[in-house]
């Protein structure tokens, strides 16, 4: 029988959710419970798995001491491992940073590894012994190669590294104890148990190295998209057999493009949007989702999309006749007109020197991003068609493919 133990990391437990508009009336408990409702399924889990201990690795609170309801569920759930025997072993990361004490402290079967410095600790449980090694933020801005000060000592057993840290730079993630798989791999662990950046993510396979990715997904972004959980990793001795993705999260974002080019009418498309949605609600087992889609490709269609908060108004329209298993989150646009862009470009048509002036601004991020600016100012989120604001070539592209629809269309007219 393998032994086992659970790895978890960037919990952010007991906070709000960003980039998510109003939901239906019904939705804001299962919402603001959502994290700390994965909390307990990953307690769960370590109970069904039979685990000997877990792992945290950084980030378990939002902020550095967390809020009364989140340091509330983490006793109760740790009372339920320490019913059972099983350890659970902490670093803090740069959202909870150790500047005093630990909201874990003194808690009995935890440990709360030190700031600045790695430490270790041998538990030599009933199967064998294990060793951890983990350091602790002290800072939210961490700028040290943390990795570079861990070394394996002596003890028998599995040796298990857990720390906070970016692995190379990371959209949307700051650059926080740099280092590189070469450093941690250097410190000789069997395992390393990271955290910080938020999409599972498999470094290195042996040993392995690995992002556990947040407990459950916070945002629409695309790294928050899709499953999230925990790693449930299986050893032997002083060796890993095998690792696992466990999914515990509660609510889930998703998104799924669909291609206007075949869709003949408003009909046709709500089908295609709700078939998508469909699929993606029966792959979520049960879970709230929030469903952002996306119209691409190019056809009659865009006449329809284009028209004053009619993406807002289909979304509210779907999303009201949607039971508990999903929301609409938006619907954004990156679709055009059934036109030929090369072809265009190429003919005497005023489009073509429009089209030009677009090319132009694609190629010019400052500018783009000044006018941007300019245009957020003037017109509302609808003509840029629901993308978001720091996607600025899709916010081109929809302005673009905007234009040009309206100069159809009066083209039609005359
Ligand atoms: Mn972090």
């Amino acid at each position: 029988m393998p032994r086992r133990f659970i790895h978890a990391a960037d919990l952010h437990l007991d906070s709000p959710f960003a980039g998510v508009g109003t939901l239906r009336e019904g939705l804001a408990d299962v919402m603001r419970d959502a994290s700390l409702d994965a909390w307990d399924a990953l307690i769960t889990c370590c109970l069904e798995e039979d685990a000997e201990f877990l792992v945290l690795s950084g980030d378990l609170f939002d902020r550095a001491d967390g809020t009364p309801r989140g340091r509330s569920r983490v006793r109760r759930g740790i009372e339920r491992l320490q019913e059972r025997g099983i350890r659970v072993f902490v670093v803090h990361g740069n959202h909870d940073p150790l500047s005093g004490r630990s909201p874990l402290a003194g808690i009995e079967g935890v440990h709360v590894f030190r700031k600045d410095v790695p430490t270790s600790e041998t538990i030599d449980f009933p199967a064998g012994p294990v060793t951890v090694h983990g350091v602790s933020f002290g800072k939210r801005e961490v700028t040290e190669n943390l990795a570079l000060k861990f070394s394996p000592g002596d003890a028998p057993g599995l040796h298990v590294g857990v720390l906070h840290c970016s692995l190379g730079e990371r959209e949307g993630h700051g650059t926080y104890a740099p280092c590189t798989v070469a450093d941690l791999l250097a410190a000789r662990m069997d395992y390393w148990a990271l955290g910080h950046i938020h999409a599972y993510t498999e470094e290195h396979a042996e040993p392995p190295i690995i992002y556990a990715g947040t407990l459950q997904g916070r945002s629409p972004k695309s790294g928050e998209r899709g499953p999230h959980g925990a790693v449930v990793v299986e050893f032997e001795g002083d060796r890993v057999l095998d690792h696992r993705r466990v999914e515990l999260d509660r609510v889930r974002f998703e998104a799924v493009d669909i291609a206007i080019d075949n869709l003949a009418d408003e009909a046709d498309l709500e089908r295609a949007l709700r078939r998508a949605a469909a699929d993606v609600v029966a792959r979520a087992d049960g879970r709230l989702v929030l469903l952002r889609a996306t119209l691409t490709g190019r056809g009659p269609l865009h006449e329809l999309l284009i028209r004053d908060e009619y993406l807002t108004g289909l979304r509210s329209a779907l999303d009201d006749q949607e039971a508990d298993d999903l929301v609409w989150e938006r619907i954004a646009s990156t679709a055009g007109p059934a036109v030929d862009l090369d072809e265009l470009r190429q003919s005497n048509a005023f489009a073509a020197e429009v089209l030009a002036a677009f090319d132009a601004l694609a190629a010019d991020p400052v500018a783009l991003q000044a006018l941007l600016d300019d245009l957020g100012k003037s017109f509302t989120d609808t003509a840029l068609a629901g993308l978001p604001a720091e996607d600025l070539a899709g916010r081109l592209a929809a302005a673009r493919e905007l234009a040009l629809g309206l100069m159809l269309e009066q083209d039609g007219a005359a």
